[in-house]
């Protein structure tokens, strides 16, 4: 019952934004990644990316955005990075009040990637959305963080765009 909701709501928001940005109207109000949470006003990178750049120095960081995701009113960080030539992975850096822990990490998809923050149960913490493509393979994945780790809810497609 809840995926079924789940799979409709969010073909509805795909549909409507994301992918097809390009045709205009956005029905749904949703919060996107900021911008100032990958650089501050100052030029700097965020605390939780120059963690990230200093425990991954190898990995060059595809996209990233900011949001509070364990329900403790700091924001963390959704990190989409190259593992190599052709293969990308995800994690989140959760900052524990100046501390920073990276959660467990997961594939992400290969080209125009979109992480989309939604709270999808209406309770804390706020899920995301991550889609993407590999070729012409389109795929997506709803994921929560659940203590330190990273848990993929929901997806489809993703093995292919991964
Ligand atoms: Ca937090
Ligand atoms: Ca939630």
């Amino acid at each position: 019952m809840f995926r079924r909701w789940l799979a409709c709501g969010l073909l509805v928001c795909l549909v409507a934004g994301g992918m097809s940005a390009g045709c205009g109207k956005t029905a749904v109000n949703e919060t996107k990644g900021s911008d100032k949470s990958e650089v501050s006003e100052t030029g700097e990178p965020s605390p939780c990316l120059s963690y990230f750049i200093s425990t991954h120095p190898d990995n060059e960081v595809i996209k990233s955005a900011g949001a509070d995701l364990d329900g403790d009113n700091i924001e963390d960080l959704v990190l989409i990075y190259k593992e190599s030539e052709d293969k990308n992975k995800m994690l989140v850096v959760l900052d524990k009040q100046g501390e920073y822990q990276c959660t467990n990490e997961t594939p992400a998809p290969v080209s125009n990637q979109v992480i989309t923050f939604k709270d999808i149960d209406d309770k804390p913490p706020l899920e995301f959305i991550v889609q993407g493509m590999k070729g012409a393979n389109i795929g997506y994945g709803i994921y929560r963080v659940e203590g330190a780790n990273l848990v993929d809810l929901f997806g489809e497609g993703m093995k292919d765009c991964c």
